[in-house]
């Protein structure tokens, strides 16, 4: 299936030319369960080559492999991954070492079965590989540009023994997804929804979770995971998502404008700029609004004083009034534009410049109104 494997990370090819002097070969045939690399986590010996071929019970579900762990001799001593059985075409050369933290690596098949091998050579081992696998019920792309989703049968319960995924895919140009639960509880002990960029994992949760987590993720795909045990359910979990386009801005001065300006913005809008002063005889970035027209409490534009949405909140502005002048207080400014589902106005253009460190706004100045008789 063309959907299988896209997500894994973390590629290094290896060789082949490796000299074969012992050969182990198993087949894991539970729902689920684990292996790992011999010796594991002590040390790997060398001139290996062990086989797992994972064979689900259920044929029409799918194999989820995570490898929780993973270190081996850069190049030398590889793992590779062949898209069902050991006649499969290789899918996957994985070897080095990942990068340390919540990073793991996440392979789906498109098939119930997944064949793992592990090669190594005659000289320098590693700690070698943990994996965990699960029978996965299905994956469901979403690649609307938003969307709600829920699990199974949601507000009733999902059903026992559910491992399912939902990716959630950028389109081309996109770089921002905006996620957020709008419910979240699964049985406290024993299910649980995970979050996880193409990068690590965001999030894992279980019991009756509270605040609803949110996120915004820059540069990835997102994946949102169910794994229900075999008794006791929950409601499981709704989510909204909406995609989003992001704007460094780096140069010394010029405007920001909205989509489409002058024309109406788009419903369902998500738009970010990263404003960066470059010239290093300025220190500051100036805002000067020259026009605005959002809908009024619905379609805001936030101002951070800093390079991403964890800076400060500085400026938060809806409706028809021009918004007051900015001045960072560093070298950075962030600003994001979100859109509800309906009413669309002509949004905003802004004038932005770099100032020098000294740089203050000018004093309000007063406007007087002359009657002419
Ligand atoms: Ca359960
Ligand atoms: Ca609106």
């Amino acid at each position: 299936m063309d959907g299988a494997l896209k997500y894994l990370i973390f590629v290094v090819l290896g060789s082949e030319f490796v000299l074969q002097i012992s050969a182990q070969k198993y087949e894991l045939t539970d729902a689920e369960g684990n292996f790992y690399s011999p010796g594991y986590p002590i040390g790997y010996p060398n001139n290996l080559n062990v086989e797992w071929l994972i064979r689900l019970p259920n044929d029409t579900h799918r194999v989820f492999l995570r490898f929780t762990q993973f270190s081996t001799h850069n190049n030398n001593d590889y793992v590779r991954v062949r898209d069902g059985n050991n006649s499969s075409p290789i899918v996957w050369t994985l070897s080095g070492k990942q990068s340390a933290g919540a990073y793991v690596l996440d392979v789906l098949s498109s098939g119930h079965e997944l064949h793992v091998q592990f090669v190594t050579d005659a000289s320098v081992g590693a700690s070698g590989f943990y994996a965990d696998y699960y029978s996965a019920t299905g994956e469901e792309e979403l690649i609307a540009f938003h969307g709600k989703f829920t699990s199974p049968n949601f507000p009733a319960n999902y059903t026992n023994n559910d491992f399912r995924l939902w990716v959630i895919r950028r389109p081309v140009d996109y770089d921002v997804i905006m996620f957020k639960f709008s419910s979240l509880e699964t049985e406290a002990c024993c299910d649980n929804v995970e979050v996880r960029t193409e990068t690590g994992i965001l999030g894992t949760y279980a019991g009756a979770v509270q605040p609803l987590p949110a996120f915004t993720i820059f540069n990835s795909d997102m994946i949102v995971r169910l794994h229900a045990d075999r008794m006791v359910g929950a409601k499981g979990f709704s989510a909204d998502y909406v995609f989003g386009k992001h704007y460094n801005v780096d140069r010394n001065v010029g405007e920001i404008l909205s989509e489409n300006y002058p024309g109406d913005y788009s419903n369902m809008l998500v738009e970010q700029w990263r404003i960066q002063v470059l010239d290093p005889s300025k220190a500051k970035i100036h805002l000067l609004f020259r026009d605005f027209k959002t809908e009024s409490v619905h379609d805001v534009l936030q101002i951070f004083d800093g390079s991403d949405e964890n800076a400060p909140l500085i400026g938060n502005h809806s409706g028809s009034t021009i918004p007051p002048q900015y001045v960072s207080s560093g070298k950075f400014l962030f600003l994001r534009f979100t859109t509800d589902v309906g009413v669309t106005r002509t949004g905003f253009v802004i004038r932005h410049e770099a100032v020098a460190a000294d740089f203050e706004l000018p004093p309000m100045r007063f406007r007087f109104s002359f009657h002419i008789n």
